[in-house]
């Protein structure tokens, strides 16, 4: 019997790895400036040597800073990762004396000094310096390795850098950016699956980024090989990074998102709860679990078919054995309000046609393919698979056996991939899992076998270690914009494992082959949050741990750290216990109950904040820094996090631990199963039962929820409950965007946005948009209001039995929404 590879793969990759040092030998750095062009965007610096180093003005906060060294090849000017390329230069004034220039803009005053060349941004307004060179930017011309190096600040604590298995202040931490398959990872495993060369420095409040847009194997040193330097380098490529001025951690992400691209809008139900395993079939398992789920009142939206589906792991063919009417099951669940997402693995299996098989011209995909397989004669016939330099078809390993991988850099190859996924969709697949984009090769993890690839690259034919990043990149897109054109009615869905920079645009994130330990749920909270501020919006994690069996106290405590991150499935490794959230008795199955109709309940909540995560960037799960910018104290926070700006989690992340400590910066805070108040601005030791996860509301805030179900369209949001909290001014805000929940309509202004303001006793309630979201009430709850007496609405007294209190001193008034403004009063 064969060995499950990834157990293989743990075994021997399973210690931490240490990044290589930056190695600063043989790099020759830039010559000082020997003369200055101003161009519309910047400035051009030509260096004594001939090299010319572009500094450009994209918005008042952005700057690009581009080096071409001395003989360095000339490439184009593309990056995979960047989404907006036309920024309409904002005024901006030069200046120069014999020892410097400068190009200021309204927010930040770039200082260029000429001998040597060291580049410093000042905040233009202060005068205080950001960031500044530490040495000038160097490369070698031998092997085409680059590196910069800035001041590394004694008080400088640094974020981002995407998927790490580290905590969330990344100082003194030293990563490299080599996708990489690495199931059962602990903290301190580096590379992992993602590169995202985006780092976020913070000083006493402020705050900057840097987007090193470099797609080969990169370092950042963030003052772990000595406090000289925070540096950053690549094997090759460019010296080409962009600024973010800050100081606002979210302008800096919101700016990072728009020039990298943000997230489209996913499916309500992407928000439900979903339920995986390795594998489930055949289709008569699938079915089980399904009638599990409803017969056990538990909410499901999503089922998962892992790799078993497919024909010997032929990609867009399905086993005919264990699925043998792929469509009627998928209708069967659809009646139970379930959908279904297929993995696809970006692995061809290399199978040239027996001689005289010929592909039948319909229902391909349920066909047998023994003889011929269709999507390896499509691409070879289109050329589509990678090549090495010798012209030779790459053949690697992975599941099917001897496998291709197809050239994603270039357009039709895509197009012809996103196509494919007709096989799925037209049986009534809704969503596309992306695994192994890495991409995962079992003859090679490491990318040494595949150096002699040559990907076409807008006919640059560059080389693999360019390229081994992009792949999963290249890939989510062939399939987002693939599902695009198959079912333009719908928000594509799209789940990666790999990504780099830009990502997000295409596909949503879980963190791959993760451990079901204590360890594995704690490291969740930094990664997702870093993720976030990173770019990345809609990240999870395999519930309660991929690899291993957990029990029972794991399984809850997962689930309600789960209760509010974007992604929320359950999944299992082939050879591990069943981990559906039944399968440690009842006591268990309850807990995870109770937090899973909470998620249910807060979808109004959960889907306004993804909005705005889709609007502006800033992300939903976010690290408690990115809310409190100035408060120290939450710098290396690294077990709680906030949702949105309102909703405070503390999850227990220790075995056994049935207490645990809190921090609340400062303001009021509400507990949020009691509506008691908890003053800000301190430590406290809440209790922590395990049927309980310690969870607050930011004074302050407007809280949209809605009853529990079972599924995310079992019943319209009714009613709609706003929760408000005031602060200890008396004032609070919020808003509830609501749109179709499946339709790209939302991009053409099918949405409807209410908010909410409360002061002095009174609330204005404003919907805008032309989303009509039919005849409904709201449930309107003010807390504390024990000394209210009368309510008005829209200057009417109601009636006493219009409005209910209740024993945590809230006041609910129930409402009828006309689709109008409203305007409530509490006396
Ligand atoms: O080497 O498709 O991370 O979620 O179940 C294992 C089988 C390949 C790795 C994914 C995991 C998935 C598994 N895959």
């Amino acid at each position: 019997m064969r060995l499950p590879v990834y157990l293989l793969a743990s075994a021997c990759l399973a210690a931490p790895t240490t990044a290589p040092a930056l190695d600063w030998a043989g790099l020759q750095p830039l010559a000082a400036v020997a003369s200055v062009q101003r161009t519309a965007a910047g400035l051009d610096l030509i260096c004594a040597d001939g090299a010319t180093v572009h500094v450009s003005v994209l918005a008042p906060d952005l700057i690009r800073v581009r080096a071409l060294f001395a003989g360095q090849p000339a490439s184009l000017d593309h990056s995979w990762a960047i989404a907006r390329t036309d920024w309409a230069a904002p005024p901006w004034h030069f200046a120069e004396t014999a020892t410097e220039l400068s190009l200021t803009t309204a927010a930040v005053k770039v200082v260029i000094q000429r001998d040597p060349l060291l580049i410093a941004f000042h905040d233009a307004v202060t005068g205080r310096v950001i960031n500044a060179d530490a040495r000038p930017m160097a490369r070698d011309p031998a092997t085409g390795r680059l590196a910069a190096a800035k001041h590394f600040g004694f008080e400088e604590h640094f974020y981002g850098l995407g998927e790490k298995a580290a905590r969330l202040d990344k100082r003194r931490g030293r990563f490299v950016m080599w996708n990489s398959d690495t199931p059962g990872y602990v903290e301190g495993r580096d590379p992992i699956y993602q590169s995202i060369p985006f780092y976020l420095g913070w000083e006493e409040g402020r705050a900057y980024g840097l987007f090193y847009d470099n797609t080969y194997r990169t370092t950042f040193d963030l003052g772990h090989t000595g406090q000289d330097y925070a540096a950053f380098g690549a094997d090759g490529g460019e010296l080409n990074y962009y600024f973010f001025a800050g100081p606002s951690l979210k302008q800096i992400v919101s700016r990072y998102t728009e020039l990298t691209g943000r997230m489209p809008l996913p499916p309500l139900w992407a928000l439900g709860h979903q339920q995986s395993r390795y594998s489930y079939y055949p289709d008569t398992v699938v079915e089980k679990v399904a009638e599990q789920y409803r017969a056990r009142d538990l909410p499901l939206d999503v089922l998962y078919l892992d790799i078993h589906y497919m024909d010997a792991y032929r990609v867009f063919t399905w086993d005919r054995t264990r699925f043998p009417d792929p469509s009627g099951l998928m209708k069967r669940l659809a009646e139970k309000g379930l959908r279904v997402v297929t993995i696809v693995d970006p692995g061809v299996k290399y199978q040239p046609p027996v001689p005289g098989a010929i592909d039948p011209a319909t229902d391909r995909d349920l066909a047998s393919s023994h003889e011929s397989y269709y999507v390896y004669n499509e691409g070879l016939a289109g050329d589509y698979f990678l090549r090495q330099k010798d012209g030779s078809l790459y053949i690697g390993e992975v599941w099917p056996g001897q496998s291709v991988f197809v050239d994603y850099t270039r357009a039709d190859a895509r197009q012809w991939w996103g196509e494919g996924h007709r096989a799925l969709t037209e049986r009534g697949v809704a969503g596309i899992w992306t695994d192994m984009n890495e991409p995962a090769d079992f003859l090679d993890q490491t990318g040494e076998r595949h150096k002699d690839i040559v990907f076409d690259d807008l006919g640059q034919r560059a080389p693999y270690a360019k390229h081994r990043n992009t792949f999963a990149l290249l890939m989510a897109r062939a399939t987002y914009e693939g599902l695009e054109q198959l079912q333009p009615d719908r928000r594509p869905f799209v789940i990666t494992r790999a990504g780099s920079a830009g990502i997000q645009r295409y596909a949503v994130k879980w963190t791959g082959d993760n451990n079901a330990t204590f360890d594995s749920l704690a490291l969740n909270i930094p990664m997702f949050a870093s993720l976030g501020i990173s770019g990345q919006a809609f990240v999870g994690a395999d519930i309660p741990g991929f690899i291993g069996r957990g029990d029972g106290e794991l399984l809850a405590r997962a689930y309600q750290m789960a209760t509010f991150v974007p992604f929320c499935r359950n999944h299992s490794a082939i050879d591990q216990y069943d981990k559906e959230p039944w399968r440690f008795g009842s006591y268990y199955e309850g807990i995870v109950r109770k937090y899973l109709k909470l998620r249910y309940r807060m979808l109004p909540f959960l889907y306004t904040t993804l909005e705005e995560a889709h609007r502006t960037g800033v992300p939903l799960f976010r690290p408690l820094l990115l809310n409190f910018q100035e408060d120290y104290n939450t710098v290396n926070l690294d077990d709680q996090f906030m949702i949105g700006d309102a909703l405070l989690a503390a999850p227990v992340v220790r075995a056994g631990e049935r207490a645990r400590e809190v921090y609340f910066p400062a303001g009021r805070w509400y507990e949020f199963e009691t509506g008691a108040i908890i003053r800000g601005g301190t430590t406290l030791r809440v209790d922590a039962p395990l049927d309980h996860m310690p969870l607050y509301v930011r004074g302050g805030s407007i809280v949209p929820s809605t009853i529990a179900m079972n599924y995310t369209d079992e019943k319209p949001w009714n009613p709609l409950r706003f929760d408000i909290y005031p602060d200890d001014a008396g004032t609070a805000n919020g808003s509830l965007y609501e749109d179709d929940g499946h339709s790209p309509d939302y991009k053409h202004g099918a949405w409807r946005r209410t908010t909410l303001h409360f002061a002095n006793g009174q609330l204005t309630l404003t919907p805008t948009g032309t989303h009509a979201p039919g005849v409904r009430n709201f449930a309107i709850v003010l807390h504390r209001a024990a000394a209210v007496q009368q309510v008005l609405v829209d200057g009417v007294a109601l009636e006493a039995s219009a409005w209910t209190r209740a024993a945590d001193h809230s006041l609910t008034v129930a409402l009828a929404d006309n689709g109008r403004a409203r305007q409530l009063e509490f006396r």
